[in-house]
C-alpha cells in the first residue's frame, strides 16, 4: 500500500490498533525505512544556528515562534514514522486528546528511567540543541511528549512542573490551532462580566511551526488549549481573542467589509482585525524538553 498522508488519516480514524492489524496494513517489506532517510537527510543538511531572539513575540514573558520550521516533506516523513514505525499504543484520555511518552518516566524531582527516544525524533531534539534554539546547560532534549488532537479536542490548563528544565518546545504536525497562557486558574475560567477568560497571552500554533516559551510563561502561568472545534482571533491588542504571534505567522486578516483570499473556507466571520478559524483536521503536538536524572 502507498504511504501517504490519506493513509495516515484513515489510520488515525481507527482507534489504536492491536500491533498485529497494524503489520497487516503495511507490511513491512513495503515500508521504506523512513526514519532512517528522515534522520540521515535531517542531520546531514547543514542546520544553521538560528539567532532565538529575533524570534521573541513581542509582549510574553516569555514566547518565540518560527513559522515553517519543518518543511512539508519534513513534515510528512515525520507523520509516517510516527503512524508506521511506532507500535505503541496511544494513550487515550477520557477528553478525547491521545498521548503517547518519550524518553521515560517523569517523576517528581526528574526522570526516574531513562530510555532512548526513536531515531527521527532524537533527530529532531538534536537539530533544536545544534540550532541554537534550546539553551540548555545538560544538552539537548531528551524528553518529548506525544499528543493528538481532534477537533474539538484540548488540553486543561496546567503548568508543566518543576521537574523538567524551565524552557519547552512544541512542534505542530498537520493543522493549528490556538494555544492559550493565562496568569492564574481562576483567569482561565469564564469572567462573570463577559463569560471570556482572562487571557494573558494567545498563540496561534500553525503546522510545521516551533513555539517556545519559557520564563514567566513557563515558572508562573498556566498553559491550555480550549476544548472547542474553532478559534477565534483578532489582530486588536484591545480584544480579548488577540493573538500576540499573528503578525510572525502565515495568516493575515482581511480588513473591514473584504473577504480574504487566504482564510476562504477557514474564516466563517469576515469583520475586520477578526476571523474565527476552524479546526478542520488532527493535530499532533511534539512536547520537547530536558529533564535531568531524578536524584532520588
Ligand atoms: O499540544 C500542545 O501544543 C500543548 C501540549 C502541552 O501543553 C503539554 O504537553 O504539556
Amino acid at each position: 500500500m502507498a504511504v501517504n498522508l490519506k493513509n495516515i488519516k484513515s489510520l488515525l480514524k481507527q482507534k489504536a490498533q492491536p500491533k498485529e492489524e497494524v503489520k497487516q496494513d503495511l507490511p513491512q517489506s513495503a515500508v521504506p525505512d523512513y526514519s532512517k532517510l528522515f534522520c540521515e537527510k535531517l542531520l546531514s543538511e547543514k542546520q544553521p544556528r538560528l539567532d532565538l531572539e529575533s524570534y521573541k513575540v513581542p509582549g510574553t514573558d516569555t514566547a518565540y515562534y518560527i513559522k515553517d520550521y519543518l518543511n512539508k516533506e519534513q513534515e510528512q516523513t515525520l507523520l509516517h514514522c510516527i503512524f508506521n514505525l511506532d507500535q505503541e499504543r496511544w494513550f487515550e484520555m477520557k477528553s478525547g486528546r491521545a498521548l503517547k511518552r518519550y524518553g521515560g518516566e517523569v517523576g517528581p524531582t526528574g526522570l526516574q528511567s531513562q530510555e532512548p527516544l526513536p531515531p527521527y525524533f532524537e533527530a529532531i531534539a538534536r537539530g533544536l540543541y545544534e540550532r541554537g534554539l534550546f539553551p540548555c546547560e545538560h544538552g539537548a532534549p531528551n524528553h518529548i511528549l506525544l499528543n493528538k488532537y481532534k477537533p474539538g479536542d484540548g488540553i486543561m490548563p496546567h503548568k508543566d512542573g518543576p521537574a523538567y528544565h524551565p524552557f519547552v518546545c512544541i512542534l505542530s504536525l498537520n493543522s493549528g490551532l490556538i494555544l492559550n497562557i493565562w496568569e492564574t486558574l481562576e483567569d482561565s475560567r469564564p469572567s462573570t462580566e463577559d463569560g471570556i477568560p482572562k487571557y494573558k497571552a494567545r498563540f496561534y500554533l500553525e503546522p510545521r511551526s516551533l513555539f517556545i516559551f519559557t520564563e514567566k510563561h513557563y515558572l508562573d502561568h498556566f498553559h491550555g488549549i480550549e476544548e472547542a472545534v474553532e478559534d477565534r482571533i483578532s489582530n486588536d491588542p484591545a480584544s480579548p481573542w488577540y493573538v500576540h504571534n499573528l503578525t510572525m505567522t502565515n495568516l493575515t486578516l482581511p480588513n473591514k467589509g473584504e473577504e480574504s483570499e487566504q482564510l476562504v473556507g477557514a474564516a466563517k466571520q469576515k469583520q475586520g482585525g477578526e476571523a474565527i478559524i476552524e479546526r478542520s483536521d488532527f493535530r499532533l503536538s511534539l512536547t520537547i524538553r530536558y529533564v535531568p536524572l531524578s536524584k532520588e
